[in-house]
C-alpha cells in the first residue's frame, strides 16, 4: 500500500531545515514543503502551533507521526527512504555514534551558533560580542577537526547523517568566522560542497545571510557558501 507523502514545514533559512532538505535531495524523497516564515513569526500561528507547540522547524508530519526536530527527522527518513544504506548505519556501534554526533550538533554546535545569531537579531551585530561567540564556536570547530583526525567524515569512514546534520550550521558559522585554523574540517566541507545535494543548502543559507545582514546592520566577512569551494585543501 502506497504510503502517504511526507510534509515537510520549513524555512530554510533555518539550518536544521536545510539538513533535512539535503537528505531529501539525496534520497530524492517525494515530500510536500509548506513554508513557514520565521521572520513574519508565522510560526506561532494557531494551526502551525496545534502541530508543533515548540513552533519550531523542521517539522514533519507522516503518517501517525509528528516529528519536531531534524534529528529525528532525519533518522525518520532514512529508516524509511535508505533501507539498507549507511547514512543510519544497522550495525549498533557505528549507529550510535552518528547518534552520538547529532546529538553533538544539536546540543553544542546549533545552539552556539543560535545563540550568535539571535543575539544579532536581539541586539544589532554592533552591540554583539563577536569576540566571546568566535571563541565558542571556534571550540566547536576545534571538536569536529578532532573527530576528523580519526575518520574522513564526522562518524566514521562513510557519509552518514551526521555529516547532514553538521554541514548546514558549519556553513552557516562559516559565514562569519573563517575554518583557516581547522584544515581538517576545510577539507571535508570542501568534499560536501561537492555533494549535489549541497545545493539543496545554497540558496537557503543565501537568504540567511540576507536576512540577517538586513536586520542586523551589517556584513559577514564571506559572501555566500560557494565562496569556499575550491578555495582550500588540507
Ligand atoms: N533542535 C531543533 C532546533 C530547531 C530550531 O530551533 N529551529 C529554529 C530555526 S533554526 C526555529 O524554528 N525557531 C523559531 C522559534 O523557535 O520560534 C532541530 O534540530 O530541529
Amino acid at each position: 500500500m502506497s504510503q502517504p507523502k511526507p510534509i515537510l514545514y520549513y524555512d530554510d533559512r533555518s539550518p536544521p531545515v536545510r539538513s533535512c532538505l539535503m537528505l531529501i535531495k539525496l534520497l530524492d524523497i517525494d515530500v510536500e514543503l509548506r513554508f513557514v516564515d520565521l521572520f513574519k513569526g508565522e510560526q506561532f500561528q494557531k494551526d502551525f502551533l496545534a502541530i508543533n507547540p515548540q513552533h519550531s522547524v523542521p517539522t514533519l508530519v507522516h503518517d501517525d507521526l509528528v516529528l519536531t526536530d531534524s534529528h529525528a527527522i532525519l533518522i525518520h527518513l532514512a529508516e524509511k527512504f535508505d533501507e539498507g544504506g549507511s547514512l543510519w548505519p544497522k550495525e549498533y556501534v557505528p549507529r550510535m555514534k552518528v547518534l552520538n554526533l547529532l546529538l553533538f550538533e544539536c546540543s553544542f554546535l546549533f545552539r552556539r551558533d543560535s545563540d550568535f545569531m539571535s543575539a544579532i537579531v536581539r541586539q544589532g551585530f554592533a552591540h554583539v560580542d563577536v569576540a566571546h561567540h568566535e571563541r565558542k564556536l571556534t571550540e566547536a570547530y576545534g571538536i569536529m577537526e578532532g573527530y576528523l583526525e580519526k575518520s574522513n567524515y564526522m562518524a566514521g569512514e562513510q557519509l552518514t547523517l551526521a555529516d547532514f546534520s553538521l554541514v548546514t550550521t558549519l556553513s552557516t558559522v562559516n559565514l562569519m568566522f573563517p575554518l583557516t585554523r581547522f584544515p581538517r574540517l576545510q577539507h571535508w566541507f570542501t568534499a560536501m560542497q561537492q555533494l549535489d545535494a549541497y545545493e539543496a543548502n545554497c540558496s537557503g543559507l543565501e537568504k540567511l545571510r540576507q536576512t540577517m545582514e538586513a536586520i542586523g546592520n551589517f556584513q559577514f566577512p564571506s559572501s555566500s557558501s560557494s565562496s569556499s569551494v575550491g578555495e582550500v585543501g588540507p
